[in-house]
């Protein structure tokens, strides 16, 4: 496993113990890092709260993604506590919940603007804001997670394939642009794991059944598998690696029939 000693990152997507970003930031936690977590609203804050006390002298913080003030003061707080950073993991998606359960093409203009503004536009506001904290270390590494149903239709995914291309070809663009400041921007597209964002979605033992049979290693990926992959590309050992979107779905992306 990657070494993160002395290292400090922020990890945005901890609802509770399922959520893969929790097991990002256990697993980097172990590694050595130094971690900021952040919880979405008061009602996850007691939550994130008792999830981070697990981990080394945590720092807990608010942050609503589609708030630019939440942003602007959760980097303040983390360059005067930590006084840079390496790296930002990178979990929050949202689409209104009708969205994912009607037709496509009744996408409404709404429910597009949020999925693509929580999901998407989120990544790009915190790289920009994390690029001072990561130029002061000589360089960083940011991650987050997709699926995909970016590249292929999944049913009732609809508008987050969307906003899923968007964040995929997000992490390419800044990739280019933050690659002369030695940050480096890349994702894990997971398989399908049960978790509060795939709580309540019409058909999902069905789709992990899917994957069961028909994934090269016949059979689901947990949460760390998917953390081991995203603590890869935090660290060291995918240093020549970035703009790259990396599969832990034991090989479902490959198959054509
Ligand atoms: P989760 O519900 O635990 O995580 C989603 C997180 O997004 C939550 O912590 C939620 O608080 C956060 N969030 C939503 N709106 C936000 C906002 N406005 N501001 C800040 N945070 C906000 O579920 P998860 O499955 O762990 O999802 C994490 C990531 O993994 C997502 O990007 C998801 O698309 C991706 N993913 C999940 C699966 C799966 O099957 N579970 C598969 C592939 C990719
Ligand atoms: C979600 C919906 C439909 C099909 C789906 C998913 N498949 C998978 C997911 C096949 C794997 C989970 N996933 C990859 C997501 O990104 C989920 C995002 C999501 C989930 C919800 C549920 C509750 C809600 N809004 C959401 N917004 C985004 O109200």
């Amino acid at each position: 496993m990657a070494d993160l000693s002395g290292q400090l990152g922020v990890v945005v997507g901890v609802a509770n113990k399922r959520s893969i970003a929790w097991a990002i930031a256990q697993a980097a936690a172990e590694a050595g890092a130094r971690l900021a977590l952040t919880y979405q609203d008061v009602r996850l804050q007691e939550h994130v709260e008792e999830l981070a006390a697990m981990t080394r002298d945590p720092l807990v913080l608010p942050c609503d993604v589609t708030h630019d003030q939440h942003l602007d003061q959760l980097f303040e707080t983390i360059d005067r506590e930590f006084g840079g950073l390496d790296f930002v993991v990178h979990g929050a998606a949202f689409a209104p919940k009708a969205e994912l359960a009607d037709r496509f093409i009744h996408t409404s203009r709404d429910g597009f603007r949020i999925a693509l503004d929580v999901s998407a536009y989120s990544l790009v506001a915190m790289a920009r804001r994390a690029r001072p904290l990561m130029l002061r270390r000589g360089g960083g590494s940011i991650v987050t997670l997709t699926y995909l149903g970016s590249q292929r239709v999944f049913p009732n995914y609809n508008v987050m394939g969307v906003a899923k291309a968007a964040l995929e070809a997000s992490v390419r663009y800044l990739a280019y642009d933050l690659g002369p400041d030695n940050i480096r921007v890349n994702a894990v597209s997971a398989g399908p794991i049960r978790t509060l964002a795939s709580a309540g979605i019409a058909g999902f033992t069905d789709i992990l059944q899917v994957y069961r049979e028909r994934a090269p290693m016949r059979r689901n990926v947990d949460s760390n598998e998917v953390a081991d992959a995203a603590l890869f590309l935090v660290g060291p050992g995918s240093r020549g690696m970035t703009g790259e979107i990396l599969y832990v779905d034991a090989g479902y992306h490959t198959v054509g029939l």
